[in-house]
């Protein structure tokens, strides 16, 4: 099949352009067009006799070409051409950070290293250093790459697994007749980050989901492949496990399969005193072995005596205590946020106008939308001088009169070394509402960071602390702070704290949220937009919302447009 044939070439070549260092929209454009070559049912050549390649979803002019360059000579130049400069074996260590491309290309030629574990072994050994330009410091830096790389490779963030996922479950879903298709594992549980991929499902033709299984394009290796299951290493770094079971046992098998090993453990005890086995072939009768549920996941647990827990509390952290006395929390749902309160434009490092902000908001049905670009401090990141805020301030209220969605001039503003904050009392004033973020000086004490958190929230004009730890997720490690002081201050001052829903931060993280919101502090759900595909991120932000036990009343950006900015000005002068 074609299709196949050119969807792998084009994940190959997304792999080569951003090994390449090129523009992210081109790699994307490549890895999509290889996403929907995946689970496009028609031949793409005939698809291509009728013209009608640019209608694909994602596929454009430049890419149709290389399509139609391929179906007629088997072939695509670029491809080839990328494949010389930069050989299969060197894509693998240019995966290391600290590695640069010239110095990967050298220990290529040189010594032939082709893999990670080589490169390891050379570097520990101290043979790199007899190449020359190679020297201790860059065998220091290749060594710390190699520890992340490691880091990195274990797990991946629940923001990408969950795309590679949804991205298999449409292509299985288009090729073969599946009747029931489920997600499992850690991602069900939306855990922060994810070890493997599991996926559960029930087909008339178990044979022809597995066959279609490990033959996709995505299917780097297949590492197992039996009659109901099969194991394979997908193309984007991850082993992805899928199950075929039986129609009568998917509740039980979803149950099993979505874990944790902790909940599924307690549920097994509450069964068993009941004399039921739970398993994931369903519940039986402790005597006479005979199934009474397995189904639904709802009628397993119904046997058991419990209600149907969320998979987002599924964790053994108490879930089954409040289930088992009708004490579960409403936790809060996508329908119940009202707007986003942290969002950039192109004025500081956002990627999009002002306008095109607004309009995606409102396309979301939002009530408001903030604008909170980065103060002055942040260079890197384009922040705004004080005048510069005061001529959005003034656009943002112009642009208002044209828009029914409330626009909310805001700042990212810096909170700086020594917890003063980047723009003057004055100029905060004129804003609706006002996030507090660390930007610099992570490596500060812990006494000295959690002093100029402190100090920063003491500020009668601040109103949330926005992404409160400054971790990013496999990159950055927290910067050291005690949170306990940090929850204690905003409590005081009545601030609000910050999830962030951007998928390398998810910061708050799932357990300091709880704490925070058991508190009494209420809890903004933010995407930290720079990108207007950023807004979908809200989705990440409520689910560690949610693993945090938190309700629709504890959240932020749930009040209706008054009643926040009545919150947001109340402690002003
Ligand atoms: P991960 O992949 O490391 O992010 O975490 P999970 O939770 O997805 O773990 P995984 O993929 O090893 O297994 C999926 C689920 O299968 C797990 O959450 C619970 C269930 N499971 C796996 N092994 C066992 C086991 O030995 N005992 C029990 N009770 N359940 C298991
Ligand atoms: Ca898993
Ligand atoms: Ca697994």
């Amino acid at each position: 099949m074609k299709n196949f044939e050119i969807a792998k070439l084009f994940y190959e070549m997304a792999d080569l352009l951003e090994i390449k260092g090129e523009n992210v929209f081109r790699v994307r454009a490549y890895h999509r067009a290889a996403e929907n070559l995946e689970s496009l049912t028609e031949e793409i050549e005939a698809v291509a006799q009728r013209g009608d390649l640019q209608k694909i979803p994602g596929i454009g002019k430049d890419l149709a070409a290389r399509i139609g360059e391929y179906l007629a000579g088997g072939k695509i130049a670029d491809l080839e051409a990328m494949r010389k400069e930069i050989p299969r074996g060197l894509l693998s260590i240019m995966e290391v950070q600290g590695l640069g491309p010239k110095t990967a290309k050298l220990l290529y030629d040189r010594l032939g290293v082709d893999s990670v574990e080589k490169l390891e072994a050379l570097a520990r050994s101290g043979d790199i250093l007899k190449v020359p330009g190679i020297r201790e410091k860059t065998r220091d830096n290749i060594l710390k790459g190699i520890a992340t790389w490691k880091a990195g490779q274990s797990r991946m963030t629940v923001g990408k697994a969950l795309g590679i996922a949804g991205a298999l479950v449409e292509v299985l879903k288009a090729r073969v007749g599946v009747r029931r298709i489920e997600v499992a594992g850690s991602i069900r549980r939306r855990k922060e980050t994810v070890g493997d991929i599991d996926i559960l499902v029930t087909s008339d033709h178990p044979a022809r989901v597995i066959e279609t299984f490990v033959s996709l394009p995505s299917a780097l290796d297949v590492l197992a492949h039996g009659e109901t299951k099969a194991s394979i290493r997908h193309q984007d770094g991850i082993q992805v496990d899928l199950r075929v079971v039986e129609p009568d046992a998917f509740g039980a098998a979803l149950l099993y399969f979505t874990g944790s090993k902790e909940h599924n453990v307690r549920v097994r005890e509450i069964a068993s005193k009941k004399g039921l086995k739970v398993s994931e072939y369903g519940v039986f009768n402790d005597r006479g072995g005979k199934r009474i549920a397995g189904a639904t996941e709802e009628e397993v647990y119904e046997a058991v005596g419990l209600p149907w827990i969320p998979p987002e509390l599924r964790e053994n952290a108490g879930e089954v205590e409040a289930a088992l006395k009708g004490n579960l929390p409403a936790l809060v749902e996508q329908a119940a946020i009202r707007g986003d309160l942290h969002a950039h434009t192109d004025w500081s490092d956002g990627h999009h106008p002002l306008e095109k902000l607004i309009e995606a908001a409102e396309a979301r049905g939002y009530d408001y939308i903030i604008v909170s670009d980065h103060s002055k401090s942040s260079t890197i990141a384009g922040g705004l001088t004080p005048d510069e805020l005061r001529e959005q301030i003034r656009k943002i209220r112009e642009l208002q009169k044209k828009h029914k969605i409330r626009i909310l001039a805001g700042s990212e503003c810096d909170i700086l070394a020594d917890g003063r904050m980047d723009f003057p009392d004055d100029l905060l004033k004129e804003l609706d509402i006002v996030l507090a973020a660390v930007h610099s000086r992570f490596k500060q004490a812990r006494a000295e960071m959690t002093g100029r958190i402190v100090k920063a929230l003491e500020n009668p004009y601040v109103n949330i602390l926005v992404h409160p730890t400054g971790r990013l997720i496999g990159e950055r490690d927290p910067y050291d702070v005690d949170l306990e002081q940090v929850f204690a201050a905003a409590k005081k001052h009545g601030k609000a704290i910050e999830i962030n829903a951007s998928p390398q931060r998810l910061d708050l993280k799932d357990v300091h949220a709880r704490r925070a919101a058991e508190l009494g502090i209420p809890i903004a759900i933010s995407t930290d937009t720079h990108y207007l595909e950023n807004l979908d991120n809200m989705s990440l932000g409520i689910a560690t919302a949610r693993r945090a036990w938190i309700t629709k009343a504890q959240v932020l950006n749930t009040l209706p447009l008054k009643k926040l900015l009545t919150w947001a000005h109340k402690s002003r002068p």
